[in-house]
């Protein structure tokens, strides 16, 4: 090894910068020297950039059309080399011109793989975490009760009927044996829409009793319906009134049909929805006290005996022991003749309840206007 030879600069540019202001080598031995060293000075050069920007700056160096390493070459080997040498230089420059930007455009190629390979690290989403899942909530009180209403009579073979919100007057009241001017209609008489001139009168239906005349219509008996849903009232807001509630009519028909019927049926309701014990037990007691309803004749009402304080006597059951649970009777023989069955063949029981109403009973909630708050402390309470 020549030890006298001067060690490789450690700044490849400058030395190829150096190299290149000078002039062309004297003999071919030189020249191929001169050459081999800027080849290994340019893929040094274009090596050593770590980035984009020091890339950019070692392309202008080298290939930079005013003052770049090849552009001095050009100058000082080429133009300036007697012509018997021409040919020499000029492939000397070739040989040098590739090699600089050959190896400048490799190092662009593995700047570019790196910065994607870098992005596609950077950007790595774990798909084996599992989901953030977004709350399912539980089916609000009032839903989760009046699906347990409508599984019990689901059980005693009822079907569920639905009908419309807004109704015609005809359907919630004409069909129900409620005349114009009769005073049942007072508490209810409201909310009515402006249909038009000649229009039949619409309002929102004040009970559901309007679906079962349509059943009726539709369906020739025997026949055994359950209608839940929104019903609406000209009622102000207190601790026991909404304008809009929700209501589970029911209505079976068929030949001798008999108030026992309906007694068994809502005592056996009574007994599946408040009772505490299994199935089969009857450990709630029921009781029926006459009342009045057009669309009924006889007329009831069912209480149960006071959830609360079993019969002692509280504030809830008034100090009685008895809580009103519904209304029933055996149905007019009015609203069988205004749907075309025969009132002479056919018998039939009906009720309504307030399903909010049997909700504040079986949850123990002493104010209606909880259940439309929608504050979260009270309807989370309810996880069913
Ligand atoms: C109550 C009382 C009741 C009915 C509703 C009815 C329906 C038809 C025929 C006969 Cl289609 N009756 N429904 C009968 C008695 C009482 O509701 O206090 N509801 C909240």
């Amino acid at each position: 090894m020549d030890r006298s030879a001067p060690l490789p600069p450690l700044d490849p540019l400058a030395a190829a910068q150096t190299r290149a202001a000078a002039p062309l080598p004297s003999d071919a031995a030189g020249l191929q020297a001169a050459t081999q060293e800027l080849c290994a000075w340019a893929e040094a050069a274009a090596h050593a950039a770590e980035d984009e920007t020091a890339l950019r700056a070692a392309r202008d160096a080298w290939l930079g059309r005013k003052g770049g390493v090849l552009a001095r070459l050009k100058q000082n080997w080429l133009a300036a080399a007697p012509p018997p040498r021409k040919r020499d230089a000029g492939q000397a420059y070739n040989t040098v011109a590739q090699a600089a930007e050959s190896a400048l455009a490799a190092a662009a190629n593995e700047l570019a793989g790196r910065s994607a390979a870098r992005r596609l690290a950077d950007e790595r989403v774990d798909i084996s975490l599992p989901a953030r899942r977004a709350p399912f909530g539980p089916a609000h009180p009032v839903l989760a009760i009046l699906r347990r209403m409508t599984d019990i009579f689901l059980r005693l073979g009822y079907s569920v009927a639905e009908g419309p919100e807004i109704e015609t007057a005809y359907y919630n009241f004409e069909a129900l044996n409620i005349p114009a001017h009769h005073p049942a209609r007072a508490s209810q008489d409201t909310l009515y829409m402006d249909a038009g001139p000649g229009a039949p009168e619409l309002l929102l239906r004040t009970h559901t009793s309007p679906v079962q005349i349509r059943a009726m219509r539709q369906a020739a008996p025997p026949l055994r319906v359950i209608a839940p849903g929104k019903v609406y009232r000209n009622d102000a807001p207190d601790a026991t009134h909404s304008p809009m509630f929700h209501q589970l009519e029911g209505l079976a028909v068929d030949e001798h049909i008999t108030l026992r019927d309906l007694k068994g049926a809502l005592d056996h309701f009574a007994q599946e929805m408040f009772g505490a014990g299994g199935a089969g037990e009857r450990n709630v007691r029921t009781r029926f006290r006459p009342s009045y309803f057009p669309f009924t004749e006889p007329s009831a009402e069912m209480d149960v005996g006071c959830l609360f304080c079993r019969g002692a006597g509280c504030r809830a059951c008034k100090q009685s022991g008895w809580i009103e649970v519904l209304g029933c009777g055996m149905v007019h023989p009015a609203l069988f003749r205004a749907v075309g069955y025969d009132p002479e063949r056919w018998t039939g029981f009906a009720f309504g309840m307030g399903v909010e109403r049997i909700a504040m009973l079986a949850y123990g909630v002493d104010d209606i206007q909880r259940f439309y708050s929608g504050d979260l402390r009270f309807l989370s309470q309810f996880p069913d």
